[in-house]
């Protein structure tokens, strides 16, 4: 692998960066940590306290600072560093087109202030769904280990998910794909539970021109490992309580 892409590589503005074959709005960055950033923040998602994760079925998650109640944020702790830095601040650094704000720079905390972290061992994946109005239409994802296909999806008009996606977007670890606007509020996203994502190609892929390593699906198929995945959204709602709480909780 070259130097280049062992680093990471922020655009000059978000525009540069936009999946054009797409409704507005999404953006994908395929340099956006380090391959050293992205050991760092692995460790500690590993390592974190065995009460942090939430075993589900097939899969595992944690939520930073803590999981919602009734759409609210109650535990208002900021997120621990290793969150923050460096994924929120570079996320703030782009403007959307030259000249102008960053992508939160309209919401209500003007950043994000929970993190879900998704574990993905080969053959598991997440049902198509929307996320709902606890959040500011802003989704932030940053994936480490391994690459694997989003599937975008449609309701039909009877309201019935057509079952086939409308578009994939390959995620590329140490990539940060955002996702705004229709795509937040009118589509459905989801995960097949599948070891091999298969059917490749500039023509199959949303986000092809914008990948970091297009050649290593020359075959047209990506044979996934465990990939982990860190969403970052702003939640609208924020308990009073879990403010005045804040101070006398230590961070972890
Ligand atoms: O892991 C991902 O990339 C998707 C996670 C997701 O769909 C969600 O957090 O709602």
């Amino acid at each position: 692998m070259d130097s280049s892409s062992a680093s990471f590589h922020l655009p000059t503005s978000l525009e540069v960066c936009r999946i054009r074959s797409l409704p507005a709005s999404a953006y994908y960055i395929a340099n956006f940590i380090s391959e050293e950033e992205e050991e760092i923040i692995s460790r500690k998602v590993e390592t974190a306290p065995k009460a942090r994760w939430r075993q589900l079925t097939h899969r595992r998650l944690q939520t930073w600072p803590s999981d919602l109640v009734k759409d609210t944020l109650v535990d208002a702790r900021p997120l621990p560093d290793w969150l923050e830095e460096p994924i929120v601040s570079r996320i703030l650094s782009i403007p959307l087109s030259d000249g102008q704000k960053n992508i939160f720079a309209s919401s209500p905390h003007g950043r994000p202030n929970h993190v879900l972290i998704n574990e993905y061992p080969p053959n598991t994946g997440i049902m198509p769904h929307k996320d709902g109005s606890a959040y500011y239409p802003v989704v932030c994802t940053v994936s480490l280990g391994s690459s694997l296909c989003l599937n975008l999806y449609k309701s039909k008009e009877d309201g019935a998910l057509d079952p086939n996606p409308v578009w994939r977007i390959l995620q590329e670890p140490r990539s940060l794909l955002i996702t705004t606007a229709d795509l937040y509020s009118d589509y459905l996203h989801g995960i097949d539970p599948i070891s091999t994502d298969v059917d490749i190609s500039e023509q199959t892929i949303a986000n092809w021109g914008l990948l970091r390593s297009p050649y290593l699906f020359q075959h047209g198929v990506n044979q996934r490992q465990t990939r982990i995945s860190l969403t970052y959204r702003d939640v609208l709602k924020v308990s009073k309580l879990g403010n005045k709480l804040g101070p006398i909780f230590k961070r972890s």
